[in-house]
């Protein structure tokens, strides 16, 4: 079983990521982590933090001479701006007056509030820190390591932006071996060009109003065996666990798997996958599919075709137009808190949710064909790969 953790506060001393239960024997060297790290820190719409950052890993235990151990890996990314909120962020020593940074003034939507109500603070900050999307750093380096894993079986990953305001893509037929390319040569991360100027123009727009933008990204993953996961009991259907990872990324509101929602209006006979048999085995299996509503997955189990996720995320909770609050401390009305922050931060996300999916993808490899070591895998692998190519 293979089990990721996540600690560490936005302004602290670094954001940690922890691994138990990776495989031995996968080559890695810190820039299979710190390209992934730096594709995570671009898009249009960020604040000033991303120019005081630059994020790296460190590895604190679990990877020896470049290879991993099979013991717990820890990861972690230090925060360039704690030098700035050492007294804020001091472990031992409360800090006083404007220094502590004191938030009393919940932003709506954001987890300040009902934090502070549950933790018995006073303070959102002791909220806000961990719920910061600054944790993020931490699951794209978990998640790097686990696609570099994944690429030993030829499975790979893209996330791209299909949506952001108003602004919506046109990418249904770009080919996913394109959307690699596409999406990094934009700078929101979004494979048609056209559309990405306009997502451009809403975020400045977006920007000069003191508001800010959500939207939507794809993740595409290609290259699984037919009959990853499990329809025989909930925590095993690899949909549900990408739908639960999925929302565990800060701000995201919904996940849909294929054509999902859009998919509401069809009838069965216009939504279902038809079965052909074909010479050209797709994830091991003959039995293949003449399309891809499904998004790659039936009854919780991948079917061989490309695995396709769509996400929506809210937009940005700090406005530097605030709306109505309720100052904690007076009980009062008062406008929420404004401090520095992103504009949107969509196209981050599309990055981030990719590396998520890598983590749940590494999860049911090790489940399904054992997660002792690299070797270990690959003759499981191959023995059911070949298995499934008889039926
Ligand atoms: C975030 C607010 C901003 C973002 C941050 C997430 O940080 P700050 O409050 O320091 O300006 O930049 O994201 C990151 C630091 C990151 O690396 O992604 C928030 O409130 O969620």
């Amino acid at each position: 079983m293979l089990r990721y953790y996540s600690a560490g506060e936005s302004h602290g001393r670094g954001i940690f990521a922890f691994l138990d239960g990776f495989p031995a024997g996968l080559r890695v060297q810190p820039d299979d982590i710190n390209f992934w790290l730096a594709e995570r820190q671009k898009g249009y719409g960020r604040g000033g933090r991303q120019r005081i950052e630059k994020d790296e890993v460190d590895v604190l235990s679990g990877i020896r001479g470049g290879v991993t151990l099979g013991s717990p890996i820890l990861l972690a990314v230090w925060n360039r701006d704690f030098k700035n909120w050492e007294s804020a962020m001091d472990p031992w020593k409360p800090s006083t007056g404007d220094r502590a940074r004191k938030v009393v003034r919940p932003r709506p939507s954001h987890a300040d509030l009902v934090g502070a109500l549950k933790y018995e603070h006073d303070d959102c900050r002791n909220i806000l820190e961990r719920a910061s999307a600054r944790e993020t750093a931490a699951r794209v380096a978990a998640g790097a390591l686990c696609r570099k894993l994944l690429a030993e079986f030829r499975v790979d990953m893209v996330g791209h932006v299909v949506q952001i305001g108003e602004a919506t893509a046109d990418t249904d037929r770009t080919p996913t071996g394109e959307l690699r390319e596409r999406s990094m040569a934009s700078d929101v991360r979004c494979a048609d060009p056209e559309a990405g100027a306009r997502m451009r123009d809403a975020i400045q727009q977006a920007k000069r109003d003191k508001d800010s933008l959500g939207g939507i990204i794809e993740v595409r993953a290609w290259g699984l065996p037919a009959g990853l996961g499990s329809h025989t009991q909930g925590d095993r259907k690899l949909d549900a666990a990408i739908a639960h990872a999925m929302m565990s990324i800060q701000a995201v509101k919904g996940v849909e798997v294929g054509i999902g929602f859009r998919g509401a209006h069809l009838r069965g006979s216009a939504y279902h996958d038809e079965i052909v048999w074909s010479d050209a085995p797709r994830g091991g299996s003959h039995y293949v599919r003449t399309s891809n509503r499904l998004g790659g997955t039936e009854g919780g189990m991948s079917t061989g075709e490309e695995l396709v996720a769509r996400v929506v995320k809210k937009p940005i909770s700090t406005l530097m137009r605030p709306l109505r609050s309720v100052n904690l401390e007076t009980r009062q009305p008062d406008a929420a808190l404004v401090e520095r922050s992103d504009t949107c931060a969509v196209p981050a996300l599309a990055l981030i949710a990719e590396h998520a999916v890598a983590i749940v993808l590494a999860q049911f490899f090790i489940d399904q064909f054992g997660g002792d070591s690299v070797a270990q895998m690959k003759r499981s692998y191959d023995a059911y790969v070949a298995a499934l190519s008889e039926r």
